[in-house]
């Protein structure tokens, strides 16, 4: 009972290393210990909590209400963010998402369970719901990523439909681009963009899901950070998550989320830990006037969290029947 009690706090006020390394320590215990452990925090957090980047409202609405009828974390995760891979009018995941210079829309996403196993595809055509996808390279491969022609490949063999991601109006855009292309990717594009989703459900376990079409008009082949594990999302179900949004190439760089899972492991806050990857980037990189990162997190807890480059970034936060849209701080306010 005590450890239980440790490891509140060092989620809750920053406790120093000593405890951040009892922390380390659990994730070498038997696996029976470690479910007790979860069931205990649960008492905690007995409410179940969704959070997605930027304004999907209905998305994260969607988990938000799977989680109230007990759907397991990763299938909430997954169903949220698929309204998203399905709305033709989002420019930036799954179906209607922008292409690549030459025309193609290749989609990327990876899922994370609270068991610590994980799941990603780099690279898709033709398949809409990435992310359960990447589920299915978890649970049915003995892998963890496939890319390209091989995920699409597996996506057939599950059962999933040949879908032509290029609708008229993305086709529309990118002959304008055409005209004269400059791959300059938006900050804010439109105020959407990635999504990412962290899911506690009702045992207090938490897992994720992130999707993305990438930059648009992005060279032929090119990958982000959403579907690599430990850049664009990563889990460790007896501290916390994260998950990111915007320019991939800095999030790589930097390990973003599992940095911010491991600040918030010695004992930051999910907030804090946010703003610490965040300046790792600034203070490295002195273009980051031209491009936007956002992340969010949450802790074992329940606590959230969110930090951006650029104002504009926002999060969604379904708790206790209420999606709210949370507007993040942000590091550039000069
Ligand atoms: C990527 N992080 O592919 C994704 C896309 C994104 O702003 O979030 N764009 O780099």
């Amino acid at each position: 009972m005590k450890r239980r009690h440790f490891i509140k706090n060092a989620a809750l006020s920053g406790a120093g290393l000593a405890i951040g390394n009892s922390l380390i320590g659990c994730n070498d215990k038997p696996s029976e210990e470690k479910k007790t452990e979860s069931t205990m925090m649960t008492t905690i957090n007995n409410s179940p909590i969704a959070i997605c980047t930027w304004a999907f409202t209905g998305a994260n609405a969607k988990a938000g209400e799977e989680l109230s009828k007990g759907v397991k974390a990763l299938d909430a995760a997954i169903s949220g963010v698929e309204v998203e891979e399905e709305n033709l009018k989002n420019t930036t995941v799954g179906k209607g998402g922008a292409p690549d210079r030459e025309g193609n829309v290749t989609l990327d996403a990876c899922v994370m369970d609270s068991d610590g196993d994980c799941g990603s595809v780099l690279c898709v055509e033709n398949i809409t719901n990435v992310a359960a996808l990447a589920k299915l390279v978890m649970t049915e491969t003995p892998h963890v990523i496939l890319a390209a022609e091989g995920a699409e490949e597996f996506a057939y063999a599950q059962g999933f439909k040949k879908d032509n991601l290029l609708t008229e109006d993305s086709k529309k855009a990118w002959q304008e681009w055409l005209k004269s292309p400059e791959y300059k990717p938006l900050i804010n594009i439109e105020n959407h963009d990635t999504i990412g989703m962290l899911c506690m459900d009702k045992d207090g376990d938490i897992a994720g899901a992130c999707t993305t079409s990438g930059l648009s008009y992005k060279m032929k082949g090119r990958v982000g950070d959403s579907p690599i594990i430990g850049s664009g999302l990563f889990i460790d179900n007896e501290i916390g998550g994260a998950v990111a949004t915007g320019m991939g190439e800095e999030v790589l760089k930097t390990v973003g989320s599992f940095l911010i899972v491991e600040l918030m492991r010695n004992g930051m806050s999910p907030q804090k830990a946010c703003e610490e990857a965040v300046n790792r980037i600034t203070s490295k990189n002195d273009r980051y006037k031209d491009f936007q990162i956002a992340y969010i997190a949450m802790n074992k807890a329940g606590e959230t969290g969110s930090y951006c480059i650029h104002k504009g970034f926002t999060y969604m936060k379904y708790q206790d029947g209420k999606n709210e849209n949370v507007h993040s701080d942000y590091f550039d306010k000069a």
